[in-house]
């Protein structure tokens, strides 16, 4: 029999398109040296450099400070490099809104900011137009710091961290816990929270003034939606945010993080609109950080917090 159609022990034949046990074995010893290659050249880099600049080979944008293209920095020497680090830090906070959790965060850094407030309209709850002229979509929250204009509620938290934090509140740059730090800050803003406003939207739908004859179609379109989607889909990831606050009662690691900031909003909103009931886990994580200090003084500086 030639070689190539020899069996190998596990009856693969030598020449087959399969990867045979063996192959994978010589591949497995291969990356492995490869790895240990790279891991040393990064040992001497890192010896050098410090850990966070091995791992962040990013090129670093066209502004204030630019190198060359190829020259790795850290993504803290990023942030510091942004311009006018010296203007006092304000914050557009808008009542009952996510800008809540920022408020939070920045009491925890206990680092000096103003607040600037807006005002629902009570009728649409949308923001006021001044808002408008912050940022061109008139969302809270915002952060201004000198000439940066900051929006969305997860940048906002990295940039506060990562510029004020000193080191608190995000774990190291580099470790596997800062990517699910960084997976919560998505999250929240990316899966969560767009179910928590469907249930919103499909409740106000029930109750929506219309010619009395429509408001049985409303009811149905109502409910339907909610039964056959936004509810099962609402179920599945409290029941995930559940199991998972059960570990340790914070969303990474044993003490607070921007994480649980940053997720605190959707689990206020899920309480108020489908009830924490079956959830006891996100029950107890509200009145863990109910009682965090730097989370009452936010309370009292921004004004009354009640989602409905
Ligand atoms: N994904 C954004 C959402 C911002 C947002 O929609 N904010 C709401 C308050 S919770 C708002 O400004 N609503 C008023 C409006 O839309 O006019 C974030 O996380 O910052």
């Amino acid at each position: 029999m030639p070689p190539s159609q020899a069996n190998s022990n596990d009856g693969f034949p030598q020449d087959s398109l399969l990867i045979s046990p063996d192959f994978g074995a010589r591949e497995r010893a291969s990356r492995a040296r490869a790895s240990g290659i790279v891991h040393a050249l990064r040992f001497l880099l890192c010896s050098v450099c410090g850990p966070e600049r091995m791992l962040y080979p990013v090129t670093h944008p066209a502004h204030t400070n630019p190198r060359p293209v190829s020259q790795s920095i850290t993504r803290h020497e990023l942030i510091l490099a942004l311009p006018d680090a010296t203007a006092m830090l304000t914050l557009h906070h808008l009542n009952n809104s996510r800008s809540q959790r920022i408020l939070w965060l920045l009491e925890a850094l206990e680092t000096p900011y103003e607040i600037k407030r807006y005002q629902r309209d009570p009728k649409t709850m949308l923001a006021p137009p001044e808002l408008k002229a912050v940022h061109p979509l008139g969302k809270s929250p915002i952060l201004t710091d000198g000439d940066l204009t900051l929006a969305e509620s997860g940048l906002i938290i990295e940039y506060l961290i990562d510029r004020y934090g000193d080191g608190r509140f995000a774990p190291a740059v580099g470790t596997a816990a800062q990517l699910d730090f960084r997976y919560w800050l998505h999250y929240a803003e990316g899966s969560l929270m767009p179910l928590i406003l469907l249930k919103l939207v499909f409740r106000r739908v029930a109750h929506t003034p219309a010619p009395f004859f429509m408001r049985p179609v409303l009811r149905k379109v109502s409910a339907s939606a909610q039964d056959g989607f936004v509810d099962p889909q609402l179920a599945l990831h409290l029941g995930y945010l559940n199991t998972h606050l059960g570990k340790t009662g914070w969303f990474v690691g044993d003490t607070v993080t921007g994480a649980d900031m940053q997720m605190s909003f959707p689990i206020e909103a899920a309480e108020a609109r489908a009830g924490l009931g079956k959830y006891p886990a996100l029950a107890a994580f509200l009145s863990r950080i109910r009682a965090e200090p730097a989370y009452q003084r936010a309370l009292e500086k921004g004004g009354p917090f009640k989602l409905s």
